[in-house]
């Protein structure tokens, strides 16, 4: 197979994808196509899939079955970029043990700042029970490009952080043997990627961090999410979409279900409680059908009440289906009405944070330890949501946040892009955004918990520390760009409000295309730096005109807030000091709530997390966090908690 040009996203151009609304953005080789040992057997008699391997979460079911191969894999880094060349898919020698999920930064010495290309390597027996059904190897994500070989046969590859991404591994497989699995991961830190380097070529720079990102996030890189190896049928439910309408006490949600390779049948589908059990039959035709189920009375999931129906679809004879696909299900409704967020026609006000991956050892590699106890923290602190800053969480935190009823601000991972880039920059980054957004959507659509898109985090006009003017044309070209993107996320989800998080003074031209106009604002940090007075007046004038650029708009500051080494006291309060910290987050909160338009507050950041090193990062470390990385509560947090906490029990 000949090799793409590295930075083209991957694509399935399989005929019926566009109309299960399926979207691929992993190239999965036929059968046919073959690198490295000879085909073995296939596992299912049927021909070649014909759609690419669904993002649909491999749910276990009676008739699927899904293996989390995590644990110790060997790992080989490839500084010089040789392995395919001499063949390492077919076998890694000279390796080390590697833990995955991991991002591999923080585990070895010399792979601290190691962004090059590096090699996994496990192995695996097939259930033997699996024979006659479709198996694929699904990778919840992998930081930035990565191949995957399977028994020396190439299955495919994937370009792009944070996503999942599932190859059909029967091409492939040896239903009797052991199994050897390779896995090729670059994360090369580039200019057209999403994220991206800032093109030092176009500036001239005053202060240079190590790594140079164009985004205060450390780059960590790796298999950072379960890799799963799922057996589903041949005749499988490939897509599901669920939206609910209400109608007085009554919930319609609306299931849209997709089969594989046009398949003509009935679905059974139905929506339990617990106690009541609502069905009803759905025809499915050329592989799609919609079915309409009215819950009366319905328990409608909120952060009150996160609570979640069973959904079921079961394909063909009640008695032996086909496939059997089932998932926990909110139902919910969001929309924006003026200057007001509605959940279930009445008006949400969002409390929380911005929220990264990241923790000592693991960097960015899901811990599903953290994730609870972080959640049990945003109940803690009275948090009713969070932003997913500044890329795709992991679906694990998704599935969580609908059960502890959070509000998710989903973000996908354009931040910091620059619209003084070159041309070709851009149309990469145009080309990799769209496939990014369409399959956040896809993976993410059916989280009762998603209330608002996010298409990325404060776009430039040219990067941040050049002293070069950004070009003439660069707020036109953004306004072109991110029109496009408002149309994809708005053609793939109808149901839900969009938004673009801008940075203070921003161009209205840009965030103004959202449903919602999401700003960051720095007042008494970056700007009037210990000086909370002149802040606050400065704020009140910021929050005005943002009123004034978009009327009519709800406004959420997703972030404000001030670095604060934990332990560091300081009276009057100083910058850096826990007092500086909370007395800033107050004086935020303060003029927040005068203005009925702002519908939401989300203090910066969580938790403390490793950014580049950088004259502004002590320790390699954002200390914006209102707790520390190892989750103690700073002053702040304990501020916050008295708001927060009094306002909702009120
Ligand atoms: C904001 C960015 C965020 C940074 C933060 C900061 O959105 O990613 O971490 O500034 O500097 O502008 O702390």
């Amino acid at each position: 197979m000949s090799e793409r040009p590295p930075e083209e996203p991957t694509r399935v151009t399989l005929n019926r994808r566009e109309t299960l609304g399926a979207i691929g953005v992993a190239l999965s080789l036929s059968a046919g196509a073959s690198e490295g040992e000879a085909a073995p057997a296939r596992t299912a008699a049927a021909s070649p899939p014909r759609e690419p391997a669904p993002i649909l979460y491999p749910h276990s079911s009676r008739t699927r079955q899904t293996r989390d191969l995590s644990g110790l894999w060997r790992f080989r880094l490839d500084p010089d970029g040789r392995g395919e060349k001499d063949g390492w898919f077919r076998g890694l020698d000279d390796t080390r043990t590697i833990a995955v999920p991991c991002s591999w930064n923080d585990l070895f010495d010399d792979t601290a700042d190691y962004f090059g290309t590096a090699w996994y390597e496990t192995s695996f027996r097939m259930d033997p029970g699996w024979r006659g059904k479709r198996i694929y190897l699904r990778f919840g994500s992998a930081s930035y490009r990565a191949k995957v070989w399977l028994n020396g046969r190439l299955l495919g590859e994937h370009v792009g952080g944070h996503l999942p991404f599932a190859l059909d591994a029967v091409p492939a497989l040896r239903p009797d043997d052991e199994n050897r699995l390779v896995v090729m991961v670059e994360n090369e830190l580039r200019a057209d990627r999403v994220p991206a380097l800032p093109d030092r070529s176009r500036y001239r720079f005053y202060e240079s961090d190590f790594p140079g990102t164009a985004y205060d996030f450390f780059p960590y890189s790796g298999l950072d999410r379960p890799v799963l190896l799922c057996a589903v049928p041949e005749t499988q439910v490939y897509d599901l979409t669920v939206t609910t309408r209400r109608n007085g006490g009554t919930a319609i949600a609306q299931i849209e279900i997709g089969v594989n390779d046009g398949w003509n049948g009935r679905a059974a589908v139905s929506l339990s409680d617990g106690k009541r059990r609502i069905a009803a039959t759905a025809a499915i035709r050329n592989g799609r059908g919609t079915v309409n189920l009215q819950v009366s009375d319905a328990r409608l999931w909120q952060p009150s009440d996160p609570f979640l129906h069973t959904l079921s679809v079961a394909l063909g004879e009640a008695s032996a289906p086909a496939d059997v696909y089932e998932m926990p299900i909110g139902l919910r409704t969001i929309a924006v009405d003026g200057e007001r967020l509605l959940l279930n026609g009445e008006p949400v006000h969002l409390t929380g944070f911005g929220r990264h991956e990241d923790f000592f050892l693991h960097g960015r590699g899901l811990d599903l330890a953290v994730l609870v106890r972080d959640f049990e923290l945003l109940r803690w602190i009275g948090a009713n949501s969070f932003r997913t800053s500044h890329y795709p969480c992991a679906e694990e935190a998704m599935m969580l946040a609908d059960r502890y009823g959070f509000l998710v601000i989903a973000e996908s991972s354009a931040v910091s892009l620059a619209f003084s880039d070159s041309d070709d920059v851009l149309a990469a980054q145009h080309r990799q955004l769209a496939a990014d957004l369409k399959a956040r959507i896809q993976r993410d659509k059916n989280y009762a918990s998603v209330v608002l898109w996010s298409i990325g985090n404060e776009a430039l006009t040219k990067p941040f520390r050049t002293l070069d003017r950004a070009p003439a044309d660069a707020v036109a070209k953004g306004t072109a760009f991110f029109a496009d993107m408002f149309a994809i996320v708005r053609a793939a989800d109808p149901s839900r409000p969009a938004t673009l998080v801008s940075l203070q003074h921003g161009p209205a031209e840009w965030v103004g295309q959202g449903d919602v106009i999401c700003a960051n604002s720095y007042d008494g940090w970056y700007e009037y730096g210990g000086r909370l007075e002149e802040a606050e007046a400065a704020l009140v004038k910021e929050l005005e005109q943002l009123h004034t650029d978009h009327p009519g708009k709800p406004v959420i500051i997703t972030e404000f807030g001030a670095d604060a080494v934990a332990g560091n006291h300081a009276d009057p309060p100083r910058m850096w000091s826990e007092e500086y910290q909370a007395d800033m987050i107050a004086m935020y909160l303060k003029v927040l709530g005068r203005y009925s338009y702002i519908i939401g507050e989300h203090p910066w950041a969580f938790a403390d997390f490793k950014t580049p090193q950088a004259v502004t990062r002590a320790k390699s470390m954002n200390l914006k966090g209102v707790f520390t990385r190892d989750r103690t509560p700073k002053l702040a947090a304990h501020l916050l908690r008295s708001k927060w906490r009094s306002d909702a029990d009120a």
